[in-house]
């Protein structure tokens, strides 16, 4: 029986992440954790600090949707995730990495029936980074039906680089005024219909989680379910291949005081190392 999250992590899991880009995991967590996990994100909910993007905000219906970023040095909940759940030993597992720089954490949080869905999008094209090994691993703490779940489309860390799609109306329209030249636009997945796409989804429990790719292309139809919330946290990682890029078309979230340039290991103080492979413990 596996007792520590990266005991999960196979070999053959680890390969499969590599090909197709993310995989769900089950029953990683022990519920202990993910109950403090959950009481972490409703102290986010409460103080949610500048990195607040309020998508759905309906004080008439209740209905409210909103996601945080970067809420660890302030949340002792988080460094305490990020520090002692097997995360980010996992996250370097996957990411095949020697070190591991934590990027920052991330909450998502739906009030039932909300249904407002995350557009397919890749992470990476938001940030300003370029590389790899970068790995993401969304938490819910919620149920969450194959519905409602995060998706992904198979193989999509390998199709290029997609334009950015606007959270705010559910990806109709661009995030950015402009995008890259070489930006590939969405393709309009019907998450509804998916057919002609190979499309990762499973019914997830409190305790499972997913692990995808920097450039996995992934989207959440919504919270389906009218009776419970939909929320999930997801902590962000990069191994050493990971360079600063800067990005004249703007990125989300915006780091403006991080004092890297261009081509620049991402090593400081607003992405620390926080775990290396010949010092187990992780450092934050
Ligand atoms: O939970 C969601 O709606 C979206 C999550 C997501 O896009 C992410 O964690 O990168």
């Amino acid at each position: 029986m596996p007792t520590h999250p990266v005991d999960h992590a196979t070999d053959e899991i680890v390969e499969r992440y590599w090909k197709d880009g993310a995989v769900y995991l089950r029953q990683i967590f022990d519920p202990a954790r993910i109950d403090r996990l959950r009481e972490t994100v409703e102290a986010v909910r409460a103080d949610p600090g500048p990195e607040v993007h309020r998508y759905v905000d309906e004080p008439e219906s209740g209905k409210l949707f909103f996601n945080v970023s970067r809420r660890w040095p302030e949340e002792t909940g988080m460094r305490t995730f990020i520090r002692d759940s097997g995360v980010t030993e996992l996250a370097a597992r996957f990411a095949r990495a020697e070190k591991l720089n934590l990027l920052w954490d991330g909450t998502f949080y739906r009030t039932p029936g909300c249904e407002q869905p995350t557009p397919w999008h890749q992470d990476a094209p938001y940030w300003p980074f370029e590389g790899d090994q970068i790995v993401s691993v969304w938490i819910p703490l919620d149920p969450v039906s194959d519905a409602s779940v995060l998706g992904f489309l198979r193989g999509s860390h390998r199709m290029g680089r997609f334009s950015r799609a606007s959270f705010r109306d559910g990806g109709k329209s661009s995030h950015f005024a402009s995008d890259r030249e070489d930006a590939l636009p969405v393709p309009s997945l019907d998450m509804a219909a998916n057919a002609d796409y190979d499309i990762l989804r499973a019914p997830l429990e409190p305790g499972d989680c997913a692990v995808f790719h920097g450039f996995a292309l992934h989207g959440c139809p919504g919270n389906m379910a009218k009776e419970r919330p939909l929320r999930a946290a997801t902590f962000r990682f990069a191994g050493e291949d990971v360079r600063y890029a800067e990005r004249p078309e703007g990125t989300s979230p915006s780091f403006p005081g991080c004092g890297l340039h261009d081509g620049d290991p991402i090593d400081s103080e607003t992405f620390p190392v926080i775990w290396r492979q010949d010092a187990p413990s992780v450092n934050l």
